[in-house]
Parts: C-alpha cells; structure tokens; sequence
C-alpha cells in the first residue's frame, strides 16, 4: 500500500534492538546444526508456537535459552548481518544495538567473540547497504553489581568500539540503583548510559534512571505516563523515549496495539522513536512496528515523519552526522 511505501521509503535509525533478540527460528536451527547445539524444538512452527508470553519474564527464559546456539565469531557476524539485511529494506540507515556479553561470557563464550564477530557484521553492514551502526553493552540487571563489574573489565580492550552501556533484562525487583556505581565507572570511561526503565516497573524506576543512572536515553519509558512531573521533565529535557509497540503488546504491557500510547506520548512532548526491540520473538522489524501504530492509532504521515525525525535527534551522532540525517 502507500503507507507501507511511505513508510519503507522513510530513513530512519534504529535504537532499541537487542542482537539476540533478532534469532530467527530458521537460524537457530541452522546455528545449532552447525555448533552440534540441541534444541528443544523439532520444526521452526514448534518454535514460533513457542513465542508467546504473559509478561517479560516469560519471555526473556525463553530469550536467553534461544542464544545457547551462539558459539562462535561467525554466528555474531552473521546474526548481525542478517538484521542489518532486514534493517536495510525497512529504511533503516543507523542502528544503535545492544548485546548482552553476560549471556555469552556465562556459557563460556569469550566477549571478545562476540564483539568481534558483532563488529563484523556492523562492518559488512556499511559496506553493502551504507548502514552506519553502534554498540551498547548492555548489563544483565539480575545478575550483580560484582558481575557487571567484570564485565566492564573483560570489555576494556573493545571500549573504543562500544558507545554506551545499557541496562536490560527483569526489571522488577533490580532498580537502577543497584547499578549506580557501575554507571558512574562507565561515563568516567567516557561512555554514554541508557537503561530500560518504567517497561514494567514503576515510574519511581525512571526517576532513578536519570537520577541515579544519568542516562542520555531512556529505553521504553511507558509507565512515566502514570507520573504528570516525570513526563514534565522528561519533555523540558528532550529526553529520548525508544519505544518498542509491538513488544509491549507481546508482553502484555499494552492490551492491544490500538491502545498503545504512542500517540499520547508525542501529544504530551515526549521524544518517542519507535523501535522492534527483539524482532524476531514480538513479531517484526521497524516497518511493522510503525505499520503497526500508523494502524492501529491511526497517526497521521506527519506523525510518521516525527517518529523518524525523533530517531535522529536521538541518536549518539556528532550534531552534523544528525543534521545531515534531517
Ligand atoms: C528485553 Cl523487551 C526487554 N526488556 C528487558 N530486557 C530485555 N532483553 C531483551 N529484550
Ligand atoms: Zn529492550
């Protein structure tokens, strides 16, 4: 259709995707055969039969269980090469994406496989689509501090090459505060900071986030629209929101994609970017999920253009890269 064309044809950048999370079942099989790797699934149906969830957790045991099949170099090259594929088709010229090293560091896989072969991938992306990209490290909140520590050590050699750190996983029950040292430890080293906050856990979460964490992006976001002066601040600091619609409504966090606020958020002045968070588990890539919202809420084309526009001014590029993306 035209908006589905108007869509595609939108550049835009991408900064909320987890690399793991953008597995498909078909490579999951194709990278358990090669790594001799079992799985607990016998046809790519079991596995998409598999994807459905009541909240995070559900999902996220899942997740992880799903990227026991990530060995070697080549299988982070190609897992990335792969998203930067589909990225590339949906209009997609930056992507800002976020590996969990303790994922793989915990099933003996050194970090630097995994970057390496991440920095592959990012390479081969600019080189075939013109698709600039960046790393965030992004630490495991129920592991510990001591934990996120190591991991920060074990990525020295690689810190050139990585723009930020995030914070991802279960989010109920492990605040940011928990982090706050790690935090400070990575912008000393003279990296950015985001953090998931306020997808399922409360807005007090987001206030620690910016309080405690000092992060330049908050990830999700959604339920600082329970707390009028956390939108306030949130809108008078020009913070990003990367917000994920079709992983919310996988999760159960928004009933249905025509209840989702996206609409509100931009309303009330929020910096919302629309992003797939782990694709290929919630069912799509940036064009669905703006297909989705352009659907299910109805916005209008200069909505739409906004949601790109926002993307842009959100991203870590120096202010003339943004310029020239406007
Ligand atoms: C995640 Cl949707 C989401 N939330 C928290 N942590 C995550 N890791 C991967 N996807
Ligand atoms: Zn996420």
């Amino acid at each position: 259709t035209d908006t589905d064309t108007f869509i595609t044809g939108l550049p835009k950048a991408e900064l909320h995707l987890h690399i793991e999370g953008s597995l498909e079942p078909e490579q999951m099989f194709e990278f358990a055969r090669r790594n001799r790797v079992s799985i607990p699934f016998a046809t790519v149906e079991d596995v998409r039969a598999a994807y459905q969830f009541s909240n995070l957790q559900d999902f996220l045991d899942i997740y992880y269980a799903g990227a026991d099949v990530l060995r070697t170099e080549e299988d982070f090259r190609d897992l990335a090469i792969a998203y930067f594929d589909r990225a590339a088709a949906d209009g997609v010229v930056h992507a800002e994406i976020f590996f969990d090293p303790q994922t793989h560091t915990h099933r003996g896989v050194p970090f630097g496989v995994v970057a390496n072969g991440l920095l592959a991938g990012m390479a081969d992306a600019e080189a075939r689509h013109g698709l600039t990209s960046k790393l965030i490290l992004s630490f495991l909140r129920h592991l510990d501090e001591e934990d996120a520590f190591k991991t920060l050590t074990q990525a020295q050699p690689w810190l050139d090459r990585i723009e930020a750190v995030g914070l991802d996983s279960s989010e109920l029950g492990h605040p940011p505060s928990k982090f706050a040292r790690v935090f400070a430890a990575a912008a000393a080293m003279g990296l950015k900071r985001v953090a998931h906050a306020g997808e399922e856990g409360p807005p007090a979460y987001v206030h620690e986030a910016l309080d405690l964490l000092g992060i330049d992006r908050l990830d999700h976001g959604n339920r600082s629209l329970e707390d009028p002066a956390l939108v306030a601040r949130l809108a008078r600091s020009g913070m990003t929101l990367t917000v994920c619609p079709l992983s919310n409504v996988k999760l159960c966090n928004v009933a249905s994609i025509d209840l989702h606020p996206i609409d509100t958020m931009l309303r009330k002045g929020l910096r919302a970017t629309i992003n797939s968070d782990d694709p290929a588990y919630f069912g799509g890539y940036v064009a669905d999920n703006f297909r989705a919202v352009a659907g299910g809420r109805g916005l209008r084309r200069d909505d739409l253009v906004t949601l790109a526009r926002n993307s842009f001014l959100g991203a870590f590029l120096p202010d003339a890269a943004i310029e020239a993306h406007l």
